[in-house]
């Protein structure tokens, strides 16, 4: 079974004014779709083929550049645009709120070093909020397609909320106001899929 793009769980115009139309379908079509062809082309016939994504990414030969770039680009996508929703924004509430307030002392401080983490990450790459086993929450980056599940990225547990920092995901929009993207993300982060994926990992 080959890897399928996933389809949006709403309109590419849906996340507009924060994330515009134009962005969201060339990142969903071109970039996304990319890395899905390439990691079921770089997987075909070898053993990894059949297994699932998150088996493939956690025993990858980082020396393996096809998977590595592609397997993260094809997870990381899938996530992303699952902790996207219009209705989004707020904060979060009940044991993820404990979570964050426990990790960072409180919401508003989560955000500020989850911004900076964003913000910070040269070139291109992801800002992540990943949960320990036992619960622990901590906020990393990692550059171009890694994540937390490869290993030895520097990153450790189950991401539960990823933003995608390469300029293909904001430029259109925001040029180079990286900032102004990462605080845009905010207004739609569907803060109910994040804590799913919190209690499903913890
Ligand atoms: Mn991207």
């Amino acid at each position: 079974m080959a890897f399928e793009l996933p389809k949006l769980p709403y309109a590419y115009d849906a996340l507009e004014p924060h994330i515009d139309a134009r962005t969201m379908e060339i990142h969903h079509t071109k970039h996304h779709n990319g890395y899905t062809t390439k990691l079921n082309g770089a997987i075909e016939g070898t053993a990894l083929e059949g297994q699932s994504i998150e088996d493939i990414l956690k025993n990858l030969d980082m020396s393996n550049g096809a998977v590595r770039n592609n397997g993260g680009g094809f997870y990381n996508h899938s996530l992303f645009w699952s902790v996207l929703s219009p209705d989004g924004g707020g904060s979060p509430s009940g044991e993820l709120a404990d979570a964050i307030n426990a990790a960072f002392g409180s919401f508003e401080s989560f955000k500020e070093k989850f911004s900076t983490a964003a913000g910070t990450r040269f070139g291109s790459g992801w800002a992540w909020l990943c949960v320990q086993p036992g619960g622990k929450v901590e906020i990393c980056s990692t550059p171009n397609q890694d994540n937390s599940l490869m290993p030895n990225t520097g990153c450790g547990g189950h991401p539960i909320l990823g933003l995608d920092v390469w300029e293909h995901a904001y430029y259109l929009n925001y040029q180079n106001r990286r900032p102004d993207y990462v605080n845009a993300f905010f207004n739609v982060i569907n803060w109910n899929k994040v804590a799913e994926l919190f209690a499903a990992n913890k």
